[in-house]
């Protein structure tokens, strides 16, 4: 790997020739900042381990933005004089807390809750509540991290920061997740706000506990804030459109990525994991514009419908219901379950879209996916690949569309709820419909950009990375030492 930057070198040569300085002496000092440079991504990246030790996700998700960020730093200055890499990997603040609930059987019981604001340079912290018995404090950076990115890439005004709580809803009635929820918000609202800090929700936490969270934090504070949570409902302040915006989002964006390398959408065969809100608006959506959904799963496994997957039914059994995908085949007896969630990327494809969890696709299913010939790879979720993974598949050629640019309709459509919330309005379905689209194009046209500027070609997860980073490296260089 060469560290010099040609560019740089070759144009402060001649500078240097020009004033007939001492050529010799000014090369070797030139060529020193360079190494430096580059050496204080790794010097970083070693105390930023060191300190995060017991949190591998997050060390995963610094080390794969760090990646994108070599020609960057080699060509700023200011950001190694700003320290800016280990400043932007710490979070402004994190807050744990106890969340004591009685379930039906009027035991007591207790989770862990957590809020990481982790940079508030662009606008209030902004992201996603996550309710699933795999949250701990290293789940809930990485994603914090991974936000920050993302919501500077949507060209909003919105930090980034993440919650959630280790409380598992599934399996659980109505009036317990309530319960939950409201001693979850007891603690929580004493650190958010319309200016401060926005949540929304993510794995687990959809219209129902939005509004139990909500409905506490107005008890609680006496006023009608409503632009403190996003993904409201529709009679309290909630967004058209923000429900079906992270999914429709992902679909736009990979027709943006296939449109730009002379492809179309058109009769593709897709397989999306998961059959959660993302998973239901992604399968619509590229149903809509002539793709073929075979196959979705739950963690349990995967339905295979030759048929095409039916969305409706997906909303009964997973919106209403609550129940398992294997239901799926008691309406649909051409269709299969099969057990074990990660065998869906067995399935020949033309488009994959992951769009449960983290590391759903490593390198053993990147192979598969490969040998059978996908084109494309959608990133519903956050960080389902792992960075082994990426690496293969970009060297294969497979068009990668991270979930920092790929999935950030659904924070997009949450900023376009707060303005509505902010000026007491409504917009109308095709409006914010439309104002999603742009975004979503916007995004993908900035992250080519970036990435052709920095020598990358055309490589979506770098320029998404080099993109989402400099935005908010320059304010918080403008904002001083904080
Ligand atoms: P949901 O809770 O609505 O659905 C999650 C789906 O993923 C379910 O089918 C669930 O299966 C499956 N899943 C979750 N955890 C696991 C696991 N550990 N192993 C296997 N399957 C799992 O969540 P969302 O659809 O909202 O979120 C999905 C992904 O998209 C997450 O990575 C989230 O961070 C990301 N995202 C969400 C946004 C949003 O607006 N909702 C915005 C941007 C990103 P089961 O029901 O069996 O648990
Ligand atoms: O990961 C995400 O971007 C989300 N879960 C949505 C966050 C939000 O604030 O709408």
């Amino acid at each position: 790997m060469c560290y010099y930057n040609k560019e740089v070198l070759i144009t402060k040569t001649l500078f240097c020739v020009d004033r007939q300085i001492d050529t010799e002496v000014k090369l070797n000092k030139i060529k020193k900042e360079v190494l430096f440079n580059m050496s204080y991504i790794q010097d970083s990246l070693k105390k930023i381990k060191q300190r995060n030790s017991s949190d591998p996700e997050f060390i995963q998700a610094v080390e794969e933005v760090f990646e994108s960020l070599k020609p960057v730093i080699e060509k700023h200055p200011e950001y190694v004089e700003a320290n800016i890499l280990e400043r932007i990997a710490e979070p402004e603040r994190q807050i744990i807390f106890r969340v004591p609930w009685v379930d039906d059987d009027r035991k007591i019981q207790v989770n862990r809750g957590f809020r990481v604001q982790f940079n508030g340079s662009i606008g209030p912290y902004k992201g996603g509540l996550r309710f699933h018995p795999s949250v701990y404090i290293g789940i809930v950076k990485f994603l914090g991290f991974e936000q920050i990115f993302k919501n500077s890439l949507s060209g909003l005004p919105i930090g980034g920061g993440k919650g959630g709580s280790d409380f598992n809803p599934k399996g659980k009635s109505d009036a317990e997740v309530m319960r939950f929820c409201q001693s979850f918000m007891i603690e929580l609202q004493r650190h958010i706000g319309p200016d401060v800090d926005v949540p929304a929700g993510d794995i687990g936490v959809g219209g129902r506990e939005i509004g139990f969270l909500y409905g506490q934090y107005r008890r609680v504070r006496g006023a009608f804030e409503n632009s403190v949570l996003t993904g409201k409902g529709l009679t309290y302040g909630g967004s058209l459109v923000r429900t079906e915006a992270t999914g429709y989002g992902l679909i736009y964006f990979v027709e943006e990525m296939l449109k730009h390398n002379k492809l179309d959408i058109k009769d593709k065969v897709c397989v999306i994991s998961g059959s959660g809100n993302v998973a239901i608006y992604a399968t619509e959506k590229a149903q809509e514009l002539g793709a073929k959904v075979i196959a979705v799963s739950d963690s349990s496994g995967y339905i295979h419908d030759p048929d095409g997957i039916k969305v409706e039914t997906l909303q009964k059994l997973k919106e209403v219901e609550r129940k398992r995908i294997s239901e799926y085949v008691k309406y649909h007896p051409n269709a299969t379950f099969t057990e074990g969630w990660k065998n869906i990327w067995n399935i020949k494809c033309d488009i994959a879209l992951p769009c449960a969890t983290e590391n759903d696709i490593g390198i053993e299913e990147a192979k598969i996916l490969v040998a059978n010939g996908v084109i494309v790879i959608g990133e519903g979720a956050n960080m389902p690949t792992t960075n082994e993974a990426i690496k293969y598949l970009l060297d294969n050629k497979v068009l990668l569309a991270p979930a920092k640019a790929a999935n950030a309709g659904g924070v997009s459509a949450s900023a376009l709820e707060m303005s509505q919330n902010s000026i007491r309005y409504s917009w109308t379905f095709e409006k914010i419909d439309s104002k999603l689209k742009n975004i979503m194009i916007n995004i993908h046209t900035n992250a080519a950009k970036a990435s052709e500027e920095y020598g990358f070609g055309y490589n979506i997860v770098a320029g998404a990375n080099i993109a989402g980073f400099k935005k908010v490296a320059d304010a918080m260089i403008e904002q001083g030492i904080y």
